[in-house]
């Protein structure tokens, strides 16, 4: 069996991928280039938010089976798990990809394995990995194995479904396949499926292209819901009585480093063949333009000039401490455009992480002229509003995360995106 891994990236994935590796025994040395990073590791100190990480980390750390540095160690294993982002102008940046790869080659050996988790354009095993990893002198598919084993799990829940979610692992070679089930085997218990490189590249790309192109359509609905006089998210959840319909649901916008970014690589391969998945891109990005204007709108319906809009929820979803890409902090871009005065809170994000942040909640309900929900975290459902000591009795929920009937019985004037009924 595996004698040591080297993870190199120690963020959102390679962190986790890490820990439960050498919870199971495997000898793991973790590798970031961030020395913050490492530092914290070495000192049991997280520097993301995930459920279940601390304890892991801790056993991981204290039984001496997790190392961090930030240069990469001799191994059996490495695992590539570093971001891979779109530039500006929405093209992909496999810069930390390339990096990465080529800061394990020095130390590659016959027999070993180099995997890649992150998720990249179709053909980047080939086009971007192979071409560093030929630098070592090995021959590749049969004395070095390079397999692509996508992460699919999901923030919030990533040890759960780390074990339990089936994999899609790609080899550049049969062997390479099969050696990366081997090693994951360790602790997953979904089912492992083969397939070559580029397939699971695709594969994973594909996954979360599907859920942006099905917000896409669930936000053009909802845009269209005020014409027709309905509810929106009541006619999705008919809609998905349905068994073989899945309709997703609209929001504020697209957020994370993963949905609002991955059909980019398809848009950039595809060209003019990925229509739909352009539009549905586009789509989704103009809803926090969209949001802000109905927040005006909705003010001036109530004469409200020069107002101060508080904005609940900052991180991309619910119940993360995640900020990258979220479309709050666009729909509070927009505001300001729009001449708004803006203060912000997260029960999720430390203070100090957006100017728009107050100390508290109860700051900012003593500010806002309205109050907007673009993040459906736990604490904003909890909330009782006939307890909350507010400025104004305007709300705008975003996400659908607020019982009408408990805020309109508390005196609230209610406003859902999606719904005629405002
Ligand atoms: N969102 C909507 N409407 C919905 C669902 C989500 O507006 O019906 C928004 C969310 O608010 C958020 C964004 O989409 O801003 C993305 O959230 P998400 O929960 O859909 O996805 P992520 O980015 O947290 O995780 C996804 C997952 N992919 C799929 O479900 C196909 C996860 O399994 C992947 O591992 C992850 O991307 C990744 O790393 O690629």
């Amino acid at each position: 069996m595996t004698k040591s891994i080297c993870v190199v990236g120690l963020g959102y994935i390679g962190l986790p991928t890490a820990v439960m590796f050498a919870n199971h025994g495997v000898k793991v040395h973790g590798v970031d280039v961030n020395p913050a990073a490492v530092k914290s590791i070495q000192e049991k100190q997280l520097h993301i938010e995930e459920n279940g990480l601390q304890e892991r980390l801790n056993k991981a750390v204290d039984e001496g089976f997790l190392t961090a540095s930030t240069t990469p160690v001799t191994s059996d294993v490495y695992i590539v798990a570093v971001p891979s982002p779109i530039n500006p102008d929405n093209t992909a940046n496999l810069e930390y990809v390339r990096q990465a790869t080529a800061s394990i080659v020095p130390f590659v050996k016959k027999g070993d394995l180099v995997i890649l988790e992150s998720t990249v354009p179709p053909k980047t095993v080939e086009n971007v990995m192979l071409p560093e990893l030929v630098k070592s002198g090995l021959e590749i598919g049969t004395e070095l194995f390079v397999s692509h084993s996508p992460e699919r799990v999901i923030p919030g829940r990533i040890f759960e479904e780390l074990v339990n979610n089936d994999r899609i692992v790609g080899g550049i070679s049969q062997k390479s396949a099969e050696l990366t089930k081997e090693l994951y085997e360790t602790f997953v218990k979904g089912e492992i499926h083969l397939t070559d490189a580029t397939t699971a590249e695709l594969v994973k790309v594909m996954e979360n292209t599907y859920r942006d192109v099905n917000i896409a359509f669930a936000n053009e609905l909802a845009k269209m819901a005020e014409k027709l006089d309905v509810n929106i998210w009541e006619a999705i959840k008919f809609a998905n009585y349905h068994p073989r319909v899945n309709v997703h649901f609209p929001g504020p916008g697209v957020g994370g480093h993963c949905i609002a970014v991955d059909p980019w690589f398809l848009v950039e391969l595809g060209g003019e063949q990925a229509q739909i998945i352009h539009l549905s891109r586009n789509t989704n990005d103009s809803m926090p333009s969209f949001t802000a204007q109905k927040t005006q709108a909705i003010l001036n319906k109530n004469g409200i000039a020069g107002a101060t809009v508080g904005a609940f929820g900052l991180a991309f979803k619910g119940n993360v401490d995640d900020m990258r890409e979220s479309p709050s902090t666009i729909v509070i871009d927009e505001l300001q455009k729009l001449g708004l005065t803006v203060v912000s809170h997260d029960p999720h994000i430390k203070q100090n992480k957006h100017e728009t942040q107050t100390q508290s909640m109860q700051e900012a309900l003593e500010q806002a002229d309205i109050l907007v929900f673009l993040t459906d975290h736990k604490e904003f459902r909890e909330l009782d509003p006939a307890t909350l000591n507010v400025k104004s009795k305007i709300v705008f929920d975003t996400k659908n995360c607020l019982n009408r009937e408990v805020w309109e019985k508390a005196g609230f004037q209610f406003h859902l995106l999606g719904d005629a009924k405002n």
